[in-house]
């Protein structure tokens, strides 16, 4: 087998002007380079070799680099945020991935973040959020036909991302914050509800060797995973989650 690969980027100085959907926290730059640092062992540990991209301080987002593309099969989707100050970040990524795969754009109208974006199976499911629109789904539908893959486009209410509400565990196992998304779209999968006291706080990154990193702050949820026979190993990612952020959008794993 190839070796698995993940792209991660640094976390800029300007973290802490970093995009937030509701009040500003105040973000410390040193501890989500700490938290960053960490997950970056994880995946180490897991057998990634770790393509690192240097930060740009002209992206306080630059870390997420989940959104600027999205790998399905032999091609990477270069993403167009519906964030415009974030659509600088897809460069190095773009350059990154065009050494292993064929690149295809999202063109304007279309906007999409790769936080939209899972994969199940021959599914590719999109969020319709703040993010992406119809547009962006219309375009990724026909590069889904090239790929043999169905595209399952899902609106999301309350939250940033598809991801933010819906958490791949595997192909057929998700956790889903109850009432953001209509989940007779997710009837192929068993989900797992993110347990109430802990709402918005779950996210889980499955990785290469099995293993499932969840987030260390919502442990009655990452329970009810590993009581389904998962591994799941928490991480500490508070200060990321302060900025929006969770386990999948720091890496794009190939
Ligand atoms: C943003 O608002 O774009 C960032 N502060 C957070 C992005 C998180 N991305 C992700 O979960 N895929």
């Amino acid at each position: 087998m190839d070796t698995a690969t993940a792209i991660v980027r640094g976390v800029p100085d300007t973290f802490d002007a970093a995009l937030v959907m509701g009040e500003r926290p105040k973000l410390e730059v040193a501890k989500a380079r700490k938290q960053h640092a960490n997950y970056c062992t994880h995946l180490a540990k897991a057998g990634y070799e770790l393509a690192e991209l240097p930060a740009d301080d002209d992206y306080p987002d630059c870390l997420f680099v989940e959104d600027t593309a999205v790998v399905i099969g032999r091609v990477a989707v270069i993403c167009r945020s519906g964030a415009s100050a974030r659509r600088g970040e897809v460069g190095p990524v773009a350059d990154r991935l065009a050494t292993t795969f064929e690149l295809r754009p999202i063109v304007e109208p279309g906007t999409i973040d790769g936080g939209d974006v899972f994969i199940a199976g021959d599914t590719i499911f999109v969020g319709l959020s703040l993010r992406t629109n119809h547009e962006a789904v219309r375009q990724l539908t026909e590069v889904g036909r090239e790929l043999e893959r169905r595209v399952v486009p899902i609106e999301v209410q309350g939250v940033l991302h598809l991801k933010s509400a819906v958490l791949p565990i595997d192909d057929h196992t998700v956790v889903v914050t109850p009432g953001t998304v209509d989940e007779t779209l997710l009837s192929d999968f068993e989900i797992i509800p993110e347990a109430a006291e802990e709402r918005h706080r779950f996210s889980a990154l499955p990785l290469a060797d099995g293993t499932v990193l969840v987030t260390a702050n919502a442990p009655k949820t990452a329970n009810l995973v590993a009581a389904r026979g998962f591994s799941v190993v928490p991480v500490n990612v508070s200060e990321i989650q302060a900025a929006d952020g969770g386990l999948t959008c720091m890496s794009i794993l190939y």
